[in-house]
């Protein structure tokens, strides 16, 4: 039983490792919260990057994520990454991302992101990004994306937790 409360406890603290709010600022634009901005650096000559972030809705009515702007990039959209026999596919969409009241959306590498299309300069780490959501209810939101590095796959944590940062994948040393 002692291991189990001990895996346990393991992974509650994990749990609050992961959830621990990145150095990205939070942005409260009316019911939503805003968390986690963050992009990865581009290849020189890249013409478009991805734009990752949570949003939490925590009023009464749906909001939707349609669309942004970025005087970095000419355009911004909504995008959805899906799996089509094996391939990797991804598409804007039309209708945005709905945000359900009480719920929180994640946008992340393999599902739901921003698109940046048609960069003017390329993306490099440690650049604070800024970009202006729009959505259907709470309007024009300013965001600042933290531009990570090239493999990224998710926000920086904490400093103090600066060892995980260059982790791969989800696999964080179950070392029990
Ligand atoms: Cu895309």
């Amino acid at each position: 039983m002692k291991k189990i409360a001990r895996t346990l406890a393991y992974t509650t603290f994990l749990a609050f490792l992961f959830a621990a709010p990145a150095l990205a600022e939070e942005v409260k634009a009316g019911d939503l919260v805003i968390t986690q901005a963050w992009s990865r650096a581009t290849p020189a000559g890249a013409k478009v990057a991805g734009g990752y972030l949570t949003i939490e809705n925590k009023g009464a009515a749906p909001d939707r994520l349609i669309g942004g702007s970025a005087d970095v990039a000419d355009k911004v959209q909504v995008h959805e990454m899906t799996m089509n026999n094996g391939v990797m596919t991804m598409r804007p969409l039309d209708q945005g991302v709905t945000i359900e009241p009480g719920k929180a959306v994640k946008l992340a590498p393999g599902g739901y992101h921003l698109m940046l299309l048609d960069l003017k300069s390329p993306l490099k780490r440690g650049d604070k990004v800024p970009v202006t959501l729009e959505f259907e209810k709470a309007g024009k939101v300013k965001v600042s994306f933290d531009v990570q590095g090239v493999g990224a796959q998710g926000p920086a944590t904490s400093p103090s937790s600066g060892s995980k940062k260059d982790m791969k994948g989800m696999s964080p040393g179950m070392k029990m």
